[in-house]
Formats: structure tokens, C-alpha cells, sequence
């Protein structure tokens, strides 16, 4: 293995002193004696760009990563130098540049303290067996540091002490400590003395990460090729690091409102019939299911975008039966096409040269499931676009609303590394290279052509992709789902850490395959997975199907009762959902937050893995052991409500909760308003016509929102959205809501129906709008239930003393 740090390995090559120092508006660059040139660009006041060349000149700058919407633009930026240093100051950031060789210091320009300082700094060694360069950056770890993010690694949330590659790679029930496995996500965020940043190397090939594994103080990071080039992200608020990240390389649009319901998938349903009797249990047993999916089975020997005419012999009529029953059809293609002159994607594929081909000319030929195959190569935008067009029959004729993009890392079987040999070529978007360069963002761009596709074939409604592997930026396109897991219990709480830890990365819209991919869950582990996978962005049942079955109905009645109950809470809380899902696209800020993001300066949370806040204000803790009756956990600081019986508790501690198998410890801040849908069997069963409001009181001011749109379509794009905030006051012996509204969307419901938790006093007068309402109209002190017109600006419950 290359290691990085190592100062007595040979070949290190470092940069020698200045010679030279140029500014263009907001780049700066920097020749060394031996011909290292920095480029460093100040793209806000708290993000700044590095990038070195060691030869001449930059490679052509071009990167999948960064979304082209991007900020650019800083408030305040000057460049000076003294005997030592180069100093370039924003308004947030210090940067010096030591004379003698190239190495950084960043400080915070508010207090002058060290944000991050380089150790070795920038080196390289050169790659004589592939070309070009592996390049290398080391930095000191400073005291206390802990470190976060990464994508979908499979352990512990403070990477501190571990190394880690990332190298996209299927891997088929994987476990705790696994690495690499299916996405490449570059970005780290580091925390130290309450400062956060983040470091993004927007490097595609093979990189490495050492957070103090090697060396106790340093952390480091290396790439088997192209350039040094990173982003440093200042904070110091960690939801301003991932806010700024998702800046950076983008966020999605709005997801149809569907694809946030409860998802069935196996392994594989067909034909048909089977299919049909899967729906309709889910209706007779009232399980509310909005999408169904159909694995590789329903192809014709596997051949993409065909069917099964066996099993599935009028796919259109089908489709449109399990519409009118509310349930939406995904079907999942793989990249590679099969290699069958009569097959007409094949046949095009050769005729329009679409196809990755080797070093020597030969197209890249590698088994999976159809037998020998040939690979699009999706990172030449001309295939992008005849990929796109591939989806029109199965999107606008037959009626499919959502694509499941596998084995894009890309995986191939029986062949050592399980992928495409490194000499493989691609266009890479006219930046020809090898497959070590394009290998991490292969699945991205499959993802991207197929999103394309769908959006285009959907429209004017939302198209809905799913994709296994990701490199950052993915995000844009497409939901993901963290692979082949395992029916275990250690599963379970990787499950956890994956969707807390893609939230982190910039990758909200992430879940785990519910009960485990590999083998077979109890009951009792099905149901304690149902009631983490209900809080997660993604929620999707799904199994291999070799192991037996994995439908809620398939264990016993007590299970199947527990797992309805907590699919209707997840119906329930959608429009909650929804609106935190729209905050992540407007804000970059992540739908689950680890407690680390929710309150860093608390050092108790930095070492935390099991609870997560799910939106703003529901603390979610999953029962993860066998047996439980309930668990220790962390409640952050602040007061809380026990979901389950309103009973408050002071967080800024350890405490245990009771959770038999029914239930799992679930708390909401003081202060929340938490809109809810009534239950739904699919999303759009049901005309609301009036939402409810949980309002939780607190003695002091607290803030929510509530965001609605059509929950389909890109009207809201046009300002045809609704958008609530609620700002509630509470004193001893009142209760105060101001709402304010925006957007010109009409909502359906008319009224809201307010249920009021935890009023320290009772009752006697209610005013709206300044004027006092009749007590018949309400029925308060009951069951503390106010029915209200949704136009109200302000609402005053008080006690008259
Ligand atoms: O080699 O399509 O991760 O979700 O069910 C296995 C069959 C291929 C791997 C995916 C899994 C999917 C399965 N696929």
C-alpha cells in the first residue's frame, strides 16, 4: 500500500520556495523555485480552493462533482506579504502562505485561531508504472479534533484513529469496518475547540484517507493520480460546513411527495400475479405502500428494456392497475447490455461505437447477470443522451415512475477487483482517460443519463431514480440506498451510522434495505429495522428473496401490527418530512442530523452513533439489541417530550427510556409545531382538507415551518408553494402563535386542527386575530384540540387571571 506520510519512504517530492506570486481577481497563484505552482481561489469568504501542479501547467479544470449553480462571490478579500508569508484575508478566513515551501496555515479571522495547519503540506511522488503523479497532502491534527462524513463507510461516526480508501466497489454483505464499498464521497469534516470545517477532494481517483492511523497528530490524504485539488470549508458551525458543501456540489430537486411513502421491493416479485397479490395485501391489510419495485426478473434474460413476456405479458396494463390501486412501479437497470446480435439496445450500442472499450481498441467485455456484456460508457455525453432516450417507452408508454440504477460501481463478476481492468477508456466529457480516473464516477453518470431520461419522459410530473453507487455531487440526481446489507443485528446499527452519515455528506435522501438484503431478520429485528428505517429520507423493505419472505405480513400478527403502526407515523409526519426535505434542497441542511451537527459545542455528543435528530425537532434513538425493554441513550440539551406520553424531560444527559417491542424512544423539542397528514393508504388517497398541528409548549420562543406545494410537478419552482413559519412565544399562563406566509400556492385544507401538548394552565380564553372565539368552536381543556382557520396571523391561548 501507498502510504503517505512516511517521511523515509523514497520519492517524496516536495515544493521548494516562492518565486513568484500573481493575483487575477480571485485566484491567486504561486510559483515555487522547482516549478510547483498553487493555485488558490477564494470562492466565498469561508470557502478557498487549492489546487497545485507540479509540471508546467493545470490539467483542463473540470470536475463531475460541482454543481454549476455554485456561489462564487466573497464580501471582502486582500492579498499582502511579509518576510515569511503571503497572507490572504476574507472577511471569515486568514490564509498564510509560508515563503520557504509552500505550506498553509488558516486561521479564523474573528479570534486569529488555528482553523487548520499543514504538516508536510502538499508532496507527491511520481507514478513512473501509470503516469502523472500520486498526490499528497498531510495536515496536523489539532488537540481534541474529531473527524465526520465520508459517504456510506460502515463504522463508528468519529473517524478518528482509521484509514479509509475509496474505491466504489460492490460488496455484497458487508459488515462493520468493511471499506471501501459502494460510493466515493471525499469530504471530511473536522471539529476542534466548538470550530468545524470541511475538506473536499475533488479527486476521482483512487483516494485514501488517514485520520491519525498512521501517525497519532496528522491526518492525511493521498490520490493515485490527477491533481492536488481540494476545497476547504469553514463553519465554524458544522450545519454551515454541510450547507456549504451542498452548495458546492449541489442538492435535488423536490422529490414527488410518493417517494417519500413506504416502499416494497424484493428480490424478485414476478410474475404478474405475484406481484398483483403482493399489492393487494398491503391494501387488505391496510399497510399504507406507495411503490412497488421489479428486479432483474422482469427482463427478458436480463436484457435492459425488455420484458418478460412469460411473466409479464402486458406490462402496460399492470403498471396501470397498480396506479388505480395507488401503488407506483420502479424497475431497476443495471449498466451492462448483453451481448445478442438481435438485441436492439446491443445492436445500437455498436453501431453509434457507445460502448467503454480497452486500451487496445476491443470493447470492454465482463459477465453479470445477462452473461458477457458491454458497458456503456455513460461519461460521453452523447451516450448520456441515447441512454435517456432508452427510458421513453418504459416511462411515457408504460407508465413506470421510478428507475433503480445497480451494479453502476460498476460491478462485474468472476474477474479479480470485481470491476473494469484499469486500462479501460472512457471520454470522461472530453477529457479522455482510464477507467482509474472515471472508475468513481462511472455509477454517477449511469445515474445521471437515467435521472435525464426520466425527467424528460416524466414531465410535467417528477421523475424519481435510485441509485447504488454515488461520487459527491450524485446527490443532484437521484436517492440512493446503501446496498447489500445483512439481516443482523450489527446491520441494524449500521443502517443508523449509513443514513446519519450521508445526511452528513451533503446525501440526504439515503435509507437502508429494511430487514437486511442477505439472510433472514426475526420478527423482532424487522420490527425494531421498520422503526428506524420510518425516520430515514429513503424508506424501502427489501431482500434478497433466496432467504424467505420479507413482507410485514409475512412474521406474525403482533409484528405486523407494530410495523403498520409505525408506517402510519411515517405518513403521518409527511408533511413534516417534506418540509425538512425542502430545506435541504434550498439550504444544503441535512434531513437527519447526527447530535454532533445538532449541538457541537456539547463535547458529550462528538462520540455519539445511535441518536439523530430527524428534521428539526424529533430526537429518534432505534432500539438496536435483542430483548429490549428499552435503552440508555443521550438526550441532548434542552426540554423534551416524550412522543409517546407527552411526559418533558432536561436533556444534557444519559438517561434510560423505556421501549418495549412496540414502541422506540421518539422525542420532540419543546416549542415544536409538527404538521401531520392524516393516515393514508398512498400519498394522494385522501384530499386533506384539514391538517393537523401538534404544538408543544415551551416557556420561551421557538420557530417552525411548514412548507406545501402540489407535491408533484415544478410549479413551486414558479413560486407556487406555501410557506408557513410559526413563531411561538410561551409564557406561564399564555400561549402566543404568529404565523407568517408566503408563496402563492392554495394548500387543499382549509383549517388547521391544533393539538396542544404540555400547557402548564388551563384555558378560559382564545383569541384569533385579535378577536375572541367562542369555546363551543374549540374543544379545549377536553382533549386540548383547536380547530382553526389556516389564515389565522395570530393565535393568543391564555388563562384570564
Ligand atoms: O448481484 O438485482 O444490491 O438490491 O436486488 C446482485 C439483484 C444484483 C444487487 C443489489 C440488490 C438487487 C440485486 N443486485
Amino acid at each position: 500500500m501507498i502510504t503517505n506520510t512516511e517521511l523515509h519512504k523514497k520519492g517524496n517530492q516536495f515544493p521548494s520556495k516562492i518565486i513568484s506570486c500573481k493575483k487575477e481577481v480571485d485566484t491567486l497563484y504561486f510559483n515555487t523555485d522547482n516549478g510547483v505552482i498553487l493555485q488558490l481561489t477564494v470562492l466565498r469568504d469561508s470557502v478557498l480552493r487549492f489546487r497545485y501542479a507540479t509540471e508546467t501547467n493545470f490539467e483542463t479544470d473540470f470536475s463531475y462533482a460541482i454543481d454549476k449553480d455554485a456561489s462564487r462571490g466573497y464580501n471582502f478579500l486582500t492579498a499582502d506579504e511579509n518576510d515569511e508569508v503571503y497572507i490572504v484575508t476574507t472577511s471569515k478566513l486568514i490564509c498564510k502562505i509560508d515563503k520557504s515551501d509552500l505550506r498553509i496555515v488558516i486561521y479564523d479571522a474573528l479570534d486569529n485561531t488555528i482553523v487548520l495547519e499543514e504538516e508536510l503540506g502538499f508532496h507527491w511522488e511520481e507514478n513512473y508504472e501509470k503516469g502523472g503523479n500520486i498526490v499528497k497532502m498531510s495536515k496536523v491534527a489539532q488537540n481534541g479534533e474529531s473527524y465526520y462524513g465520508l459517504g456510506d463507510k460502515p463504522v463508528h461516526s468519529n473517524l478518528r484513529g482509521k484509514r479509509f480508501e475509496n474505491w466504489a466497489t460492490d460488496s455484497y454483505a458487508f459488515g462493520r469496518n468493511t471499506d471501501p464499498i459502494y460510493k466515493t464521497i471525499p469530504f471530511y469534516i473536522g471539529l476542534h475547540h466548538k470550530k468545524s470545517y470541511g475538506i473536499f477532494f475533488d479527486n476521482s481517483f483512487r483516494s485514501f484517507f488517514d485520520f491519525c492511523d498512521e501517525r497519532r497528530h496528522i491526518t492525511s490524504f493521498w490520490a493515485q493520480g490527477g491533481e492536488m485539488n481540494y476545497y476547504f470549508i469553514y463553519g465554524p458551525k458544522m450545519n454551515d460546513v454541510v450547507a456549504s458543501y451542498s452548495d458546492l456540489t449541489g442538492t435535488p430537486e423536490l422529490p414527488p411527495l410518493w417517494a417519500l411513502g413506504y416502499h416494497q421491493c424484493k428480490w424478485s416479485y414476478f410474475p404478474e400475479s405475484k406481484v398483483k397479490e403482493v399489492a393487494h395485501k398491503f391494501r387488505e391489510l391496510k399497510i399504507p405502500c406507495d411503490a412497488i419495485y421489479l428486479d432483474i426478473d422482469y427482463m427478458e434474460g436480463f436484457r435492459c428494456f425488455t420484458w418478460n413476456k412469460e411473466y409479464f405479458p402486458n406490462p402496460k396494463k399492470m403498471v396501470k392497475e397498480l396506479s388505480d390501486d395507488g401503488f407506483k412501479t420502479v424497475v431497476i437497470i443495471d449498466p451492462g447490455i448483453k451481448i445478442d446480435k438481435d438485441y436492439q439496445v446491443y445492436q445500437e450500442g455498436i453501431e453509434n461505437d457507445y460502448f467503454c472499450k480497452r486500451a487496445d481498441g476491443p470493447n470492454m467485455k465482463g459477465k453479470v447477470w445477462p452473461g458477457e456484456c458491454n458497458f456503456p460508457d455513460y461519461t460521453n455525453p452523447n451516450v448520456r443522451k441515447w441512454w435517456s432516450g432508452l427510458f421513453k417507452e418504459l416511462i411515457s408508454e408504460i407508465g413506470v415512475k421510478g428507475v433503480w440504477n445497480d451494479m453502476n460501481e460498476p460491478a462485474v463478476m468472476e474477474v479479480p477487483g470485481k470491476t473494469f481492468p484499469d486500462d479501460v477508456r472512457h471520454d470522461y466529457d472530453g477529457n479522455p482517460c482510464s477507467h482509474r480516473k472515471a472508475h468513481n464516477i462511472y455509477g454517477m453518470q449511469m445515474a445521471k443519463a437515467t435521472y435525464e431520461g426520466l425527467k424528460k419522459y416524466a414531465y410535467p410530473k417528477r421523475p424519481f431514480v435510485i441509485t447504488r453507487s454515488a461520487y459527491s455531487g450524485t446527490q443532484r440526481y437521484t436517492s440512493t440506498w446503501t446496498g447489500d446489507n445483512v439481516a443482523t443485528w450489527e446491520h441494524l446499527w449500521i443502517a443508523n451510522i449509513q443514513a446519519q452519515r450521508m445526511s452528513l455528506s451533503g446525501y440526504s435522501f439515503a435509507g437502508s434495505d429494511i430487514g437486511g438484503f442477505a439472510e433472514q431478520p426475526t420478527g423482532e429485528l424487522y420490527t425494531r429495522w421498520i422503526q428506524l428505517g420510518v425516520f430515514h429520507p429513503f424508506c424501502r423493505t427489501h431482500s434478497s428473496g433466496d432467504h424467505g419472505e420479507q413482507e410485514p405480513w409475512t412474521f406474525d400478527e403482533e409484528v405486523l401490527n407494530i410495523v403498520r403502526k409505525f408506517i402510519e407515523i411515517r405518513y403521518q409526519f409527511l408533511p413534516y418530512l417534506y418540509t425538512a426535505f425542502w430545506r435541504y434542497i434550498n439550504e444544503g441542511i441535512p434531513i437527519l442530523k447526527s447530535l454532533v451537527l445538532f449541538d457541537q459545542d456539547d463535547q458529550q455528543t462528538h462520540n455519539r452513533t445511535d441518536e439523530f435528530i430527524f428534521g428539526e425537532k424529533v430526537l429518534i434513538c432505534p432500539i438496536i439489541e435483542p430483548n429490549a425493554k428499552g435503552r440508555r441513550m443521550y438526550i441532548p440539551k434542552g426540554n423534551w417530550y416524550n412522543y409517546w406520553d407527552d411526559t418533558k424531560l432536561v436533556g444534557g444527559k444519559e438517561t434510560w427510556v423505556d421501549a418495549d417491542i412496540d414502541s422506540m424512544p421518539i422525542f420532540i423539542k419543546e416549542g415544536a409545531i409538527i404538521p401531520k397528514y392524516p393516515i393514508q393508504q398512498y400519498v394522494g388517497e385522501k384530499e386533506i382538507d384539514e391538517l393537523t398541528l401538534d404544538v408543544y409548549y415551551k416557556k420561551g420562543r421557538e420557530k417552525s415551518e411548514l412548507f406545501d406545494d402540489a407535491n408533484d410537478g415544478y410549479d413551486y419552482k414558479k413560486g407556487r408553494f406555501s410557506l408557513r413559519s410559526f413563531n411561538l412565544v410561551g409564557k406561564k399562563k399564555e400561549l402566543i402563535i404568529q404565523q407568517f406566509k408566503s408563496g402563492k400556492y392554495i394548500t387543499s385544507y382549509k383549517t388547521f386542527k391544533m393539538r396542544l401538548h404540555g400547557l402548564p394552565f388551563n384555558v378560559t380564553k382564545i383569541q384569533v386575530d385579535n378577536e375572541e372565539i367562542a369555546f363551543e368552536d374549540v374543544k379545549v381543556n377536553g382533549d386540548n384540540t383547536i380547530i382553526i382557520s389556516k389564515e389565522f396571523t395570530e393565535l393568543h391561548i391564555l388563562e384570564d387571571s
